[in-house]
């Protein structure tokens, strides 16, 4: 007798997806391949929490890969996106809200004078290279193995989220010529970078980093790194670059370079500067941004960018993030969550809980993880285990141990409470 299976909605819009969309999904992360499940397609999300098409409840530890700090569907973000909707959705052309957070920015990140809007992560990596490499009028680049930043050509080396997600080095597509003018070393360490420069020093236009990896997992930068990488890009006239798409506004408000207390040249930004829209952008010195047309002849656009929708919801979350308890309040939840998941680990062992304000990854290893190779040592297969469990349990956690977890303001010690309780009996 045959039997009739069936399928939830999440399923039946996964064989959809299938005939139409690559892989079924928009981007590789969420195929959810590498914990060994099934996409799952979600229909509304509030607070901390994500509701999919099949009507199941999960608290998020994902906040769209960071923008959702202050939580999901928050009204003051809601309303300055009404605002803005009824007023037309994109002038491609000047307007007001573009200049406000310019402004916003400028005074909230310690190292940037001058900002340029785009529309992603990857467009805002891409032109600061290009920017890079015209004021120095060198080629090289130098990242770190484990960094991400973005899709970009000269960024796929040795890259962390999906690509080292998928077990993926380096992309088919991407020109060799344009792979040997990026050198890719071990992130923290310090001697590798001066070795680089000692044989390559007059080429290297510069280095570029998320100064805390979120895409191996979370690795903090060992003490004295980011000083060392500062101090050797000054000494060789090559710049330095912060990727804080991810570290932006969350480990602190003027994020990782206010933290450690480290300028950069020029700095990345996206995800929470769109409050959940798409949004990305560039910035650092006045005297290299005033490279870029047309007050100079670096070459960069975008009809999108610093359209209305996105600038007013980017505007109304900063404005919130300004508030003197924000990040206070984000270490305690972060710190709940960490301290959890750390009693676990010393019953369990076999897991290192790395953490900073609003971002967390548990690594399966016994060992710390103070780079991409310690990461890539870690038991992918009990990742995936854990995660389905938890994923049954109404838990959206990062689905690679690529990944780090993100926290926002809104978890309470009751969603807090019931994830650990959800890790404790899934591990
Ligand atoms: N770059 C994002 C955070 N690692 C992942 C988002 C994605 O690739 O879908």
């Amino acid at each position: 007798m045959s039997k009739t299976v069936v399928l939830s909605r999440s399923q039946r819009l996964a064989a959809r997806a299938q005939v139409v969309i690559p892989g079924g999904v928009n981007s590789p992360v969420r195929a959810l391949k590498a914990v060994g499940a099934e996409p799952i397609y979600f229909e509304k999300a509030d607070g901390c929490h994500l509701f999919d098409v099949d009507g199941n409840r999960f608290i998020d530890y994902i906040g769209s890969w960071g923008p959702m700090i202050l939580g999901h569907s928050h009204p003051r973000v809601l309303e300055a996106i009404e605002e803005a909707l009824v007023k037309g959705t994109s002038f491609g052309a000047p307007c007001r809200q573009e200049v406000d957070m310019a402004e916003l920015i400028c005074q909230l990140v310690p190292s940037i004078e001058m900002v340029r809007m785009v529309n992603s992560g990857t467009e805002a990596t891409m032109s600061a290279i290009r920017l890079a490499r015209a004021f120095t009028k060198r080629d090289i680049i130098v990242k770190f193995e484990g960094c991400y930043h973005g899709h970009a050509d000269s960024f796929l080396s040795k890259a962390g989220s999906g690509l080292a997600t998928l077990g993926i080095s380096s992309s088919p597509g991407v020109p060799d010529e344009i792979t040997k003018m990026t050198i890719t070393l071990p992130f923290n360490d310090l001697d590798a970078v001066k070795k680089a420069f000692k044989e390559h020093g007059k080429n290297i236009a510069a280095v570029i980093l998320e100064p805390v990896v979120g895409n191996a997992g979370l690795i903090l930068p060992a003490e004295g790194f980011l000083e060392g990488l500062r101090e050797i890009t000054t000494d060789e006239g090559a710049l330095l670059i912060f990727d804080e798409v991810m570290t932006g506004f969350r480990v602190a408000l003027g994020g990782a370079q206010a933290r450690f207390k480290i300028k950069p040249d020029l700095t990345c930004l996206g995800k929470i500067i769109g409050g959940g829209l798409p949004v990305g952008a560039y910035g650092g010195r006045k005297d290299i941004m005033e490279m870029i047309a047309p007050s100079g002849t670096v070459y960069q656009a975008g009809t999108l960018s610093g359209n209305p929708l996105a600038m007013s919801a980017g505007i109304a979350q900063l404005k919130m993030l300004q508030n003197p308890t924000t990040y206070e309040m984000l270490e305690k939840k972060t710190e709940q969550l960490a301290n959890g998941l750390k009693e676990i680990a010393k019953k369990t062992g076999g897991m290192q809980i790395a953490y900073i304000t609003g971002m967390l990854t548990v690594f399966f290893t016994n060992k710390e993880v103070t780079d991409f190779s310690g990461a890539k040592k870690c038991n992918t297969e009990t990742f995936g285990e854990v995660w389905r469990k938890l994923s049954d349990k109404g838990i959206y956690w990062p689905p690679s141990q690529f990944e780090a977890a993100f926290i926002s303001t809104v978890h309470t010690s009751r969603d807090i409470e019931e994830t650990l309780k959800a890790w404790e009996e899934s591990v």
